[in-house]
């Protein structure tokens, strides 16, 4: 112990001695004194050989020494003209341009679909997932569709098995249908997630895509709601400027039943081929939630009423971006993500 305290000791004055006048004799030091096998290193190796009972005062008499060691080198750094890194180095240009970081893309989809959810959320809706492999009764049964329904053929349903039938959803209806089940009105959610449907894959389908729908159940719930609603969710998502229309139309699981139009975006309604030259795209479908499938679940129709909605993510993100081949989502080609750089 003794020894080594000398040791230290007799360091310390060749350390309080030495010199470096350029920035490689500094560094030349701190690799000899500070380095990742230098003598600092080695000095506080021999703790392990330091009695037990003199540990503490020998790790006092380590930090002092290392405390020592820095001041010196710190000393020198300055002396030598503030160090290899500091302002005053003049042999390092300054002016040079920082290397390249690249930094990822959000995917368009999950870009639109953040946007989409947040509006709803400003509402005060709530955000409900739930699983891609169903039931036969979540997808269809639940949703009033028959079993004669085109929509559970193989042609256009993929099932994993037949008996009993387990099948990749073709809505998310079937996350709706879930949280009817284990909640009671009232019932405010946006469900977002992945669907299949068995389609040629092509520029205007495919075998996968995205939806959002909502559901909102209540005493009271009128077709007025729904209305307004997705008429605050189109200005929030296009701007104030754009119009509205609504189209009576046909869902089992809707009554009534309406699809919403948006003045095209496009061409500003003056006619293009995105709407066909009618001034107007289609963006949703939505309904006034049929008793049946309120029944369903055991809520009773005579006392709440609810609105449902629902739409396809890639569609509001052509609409947003003029992406117009569905096959661009899911190719992963950097060109086509590097252009949404910088959307959230
Ligand atoms: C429950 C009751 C009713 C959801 C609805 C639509 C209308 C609709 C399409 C839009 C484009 C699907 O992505 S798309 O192809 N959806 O038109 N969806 S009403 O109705 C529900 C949902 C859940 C319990």
């Amino acid at each position: 112990m003794e020894a080594l305290l000398q040791q230290i000791e007799k360091y310390k004055q060749e350390i309080a001695a030495a010199e470096a006048n350029t920035p490689e004799a500094v560094e030349a030091f701190r690799i000899q004194y500070l380095g990742t096998k230098g003598l600092l290193k080695t000095v506080m190796g021999e703790m392990k050989n330091v009695p037990n009972e003199h540990k503490k005062a020998f790790g006092q008499v380590l930090n002092e020494f290392k405390q020592f060691v820095e001041t010196k080198f710190e000393t020198l750094q300055q002396a030598a003209g503030g160090g290899a890194n500091s302002a005053s180095d003049k042999s390092f240009d300054w002016s040079l341009p920082g290397s390249f970081v690249p930094v990822g893309t959000r995917h368009p989809l999950t870009a639109v679909r953040n946007q989409i959810v947040s509006i709803f959320k400003t509402l005060g809706f709530a955000i409900a997932e739930g699983p891609e492999i169903e039931d036969d009764w979540h997808n269809f049964g639940a949703m009033n569709l028959p079993e004669d329904h085109p929509a559970r053929d193989m042609q256009d349903t993929f099932y994993i098995s037949q008996n009993p039938a387990w099948l990749l959803r073709t809505h998310t209806s079937s996350t709706q249908a879930r949280v009817m089940e284990s909640q009671k009105p009232p019932i405010r959610v946006i469900c977002p997630g992945r669907v299949y449907r068995n389609e040629t894959i092509s520029a205007r389908a495919h075998c996968f895509f995205h939806q959002i729908e909502g559901l909102y159940i209540d005493e009271n719930v009128s077709f007025a709601d729904l209305k307004q609603t997705l008429y605050f969710f189109v200005q929030e998502m296009f701007g104030k400027d754009v119009k509205v229309r609504f189209r009576p139309s046909y869902f089992p699981f809707t009554e009534p039943s309406a699809e919403m139009d948006i003045s095209c975006l496009i061409c500003d309604s003056k006619g293009c081929n995105v709407c066909k030259h009618t001034g107007w795209v289609e963006i949703l479908g939505s309904g006034m939630v049929h008793p049946k499938v309120l029944e369903n679940f055991g809520i009773d129709s005579n006392k709440y009423t609810g609105f449902a909605f629902g739409m396809g993510v890639e569609r509001i993100c052509q609409l947003k971006y003029q992406v117009n081949d569905l096959r661009l989502y899911s190719q992963n080609d950097v060109r086509f993500l590097k252009q949404f750089t910088g959307v959230v």
